[in-house]
């Protein structure tokens, strides 16, 4: 069986079997992904980030509904760096995704971290780009805001959207994670809940003041609100994500953006086979002395790399 040909047609066990293979980072995976690279480049990929709770997870899920309205092919990956396989918040999302289970038109996978947070997002990457290649048009990708990861999503991502809700001092968290630097459309998702309109003026403020600085054709990130439990503002979103996808095109920033993620994975690959190459030369134990001897103080980090790399 040709696990690359079901894939392109879409075929659901086809698609979990090799996404199985690369969260496992089985050599098949690399040789099924360079197969498909070629039919990837079509979606658009959105990031949806913020702090827990904010409502992530009902927008995600309000989103696809509303794609799926007008047939549009909807991926949804769904990152959660801190919780394992069996954390309440995953087991959530399966239940309050589950009304868009049995579309063929939609295909949700859940990632939790096994390993590393790098090898959290190399294989989400890897992932986004199976739904690519499988003809989802739109892939959203979920992460909860922890940091490190949302600036990785937004890399990954052609538009990140950035989801608050009010009453958790998050005009302060935004500015503080460094949000405001990374979203393209800002969501204060719980409007219909006290100090929507506060979490409003305060995104205002800070946007409008980086949109005074910046250049003339530069994109201004849309404030919107929304009751993503109930649907509303749903289509307003989603216009704002056409638009930023028009803004990348006609600005050549999609051309533009493509490189820097292709430097970005590119660069991350070969650290990542040139540190096992090495080490595999090495031997663990032999490195595991040079760790000691570092923390022992009895040679620098620099030198020990040098000496390393002279020796092996
Ligand atoms: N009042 C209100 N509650 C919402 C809204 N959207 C989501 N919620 C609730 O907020 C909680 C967290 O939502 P979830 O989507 O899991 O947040 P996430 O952690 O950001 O993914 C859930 O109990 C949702 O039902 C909204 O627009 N209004
Ligand atoms: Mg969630």
């Amino acid at each position: 069986v040709d696990l690359v040909a079901e894939v392109l047609e879409g075929d659901r066990r086809a698609l979990a079997k090799l996404i199985s293979l690369i969260e496992d980072d089985h050599p098949e995976a690399r040789a099924a992904l360079a197969a498909l690279y070629p039919h990837t480049g079509q979606a658009q990929i959105i990031g949806i980030t913020g702090p827990p709770g904010s409502g992530k997870s009902t927008l995600v899920n309000a989103l696809a509904k509303h794609l799926r309205g007008q047939s549009i092919p909807v991926g949804i990956v769904a990152v959660d760096p801190t919780s394992p396989l069996t954390g309440g918040a995953l087991l959530g999302d399966r239940v309050r995704m589950r009304d868009l289970a049995g579309d063929s038109g939609v295909f949700i996978r859940s990632m939790a971290s096994r390993g590393s947070l790098g090898g959290l997002a190399r294989a989400t990457s890897d992932v986004v780009k199976v739904l690519d290649a499988a003809g989802f048009a739109l892939v959203l990708v979920e992460t909860v805001g922890a940091g490190q990861s949302e600036v990785e999503v937004a890399q990954a991502a052609h538009t990140t959207v950035v989801v608050e809700a009010p009453g958790m001092g998050d005009e302060v968290q935004a500015l503080k994670a460094g949000l405001m630097e990374i979203a393209d459309i800002f969501v204060v998702n719980k409007a219909d809940r006290p100090g929507a309109d506060a979490a409003l003026r305060a995104l205002h403020m800070v946007v409008g003041r980086d949109g005074a600085s910046g250049e003339a054709c530069a994109w201004r990130p849309p404030i919107l609100q929304t009751v993503a439990a109930r649907g509303v503002g749903v289509s307003e979103v989603w216009e704002a994500i056409v638009a930023h996808r028009e803004h990348l095109r006609a600005g050549g920033h999609w051309v533009e953006q493509e490189r820097e993620r292709a430097m970005a994975e590119l660069c991350d690959i070969l650290r990542r086979d040139l540190l096992r190459q090495l080490l595999t030369r090495l031997g663990e134990d032999t490195f595991q002395r040079w760790v000691e001897r570092i923390a022992a103080r009895e040679v620098d980090v620099y030198t020990a790399a040098r000496l390393i790399q002279e020796e092996s």
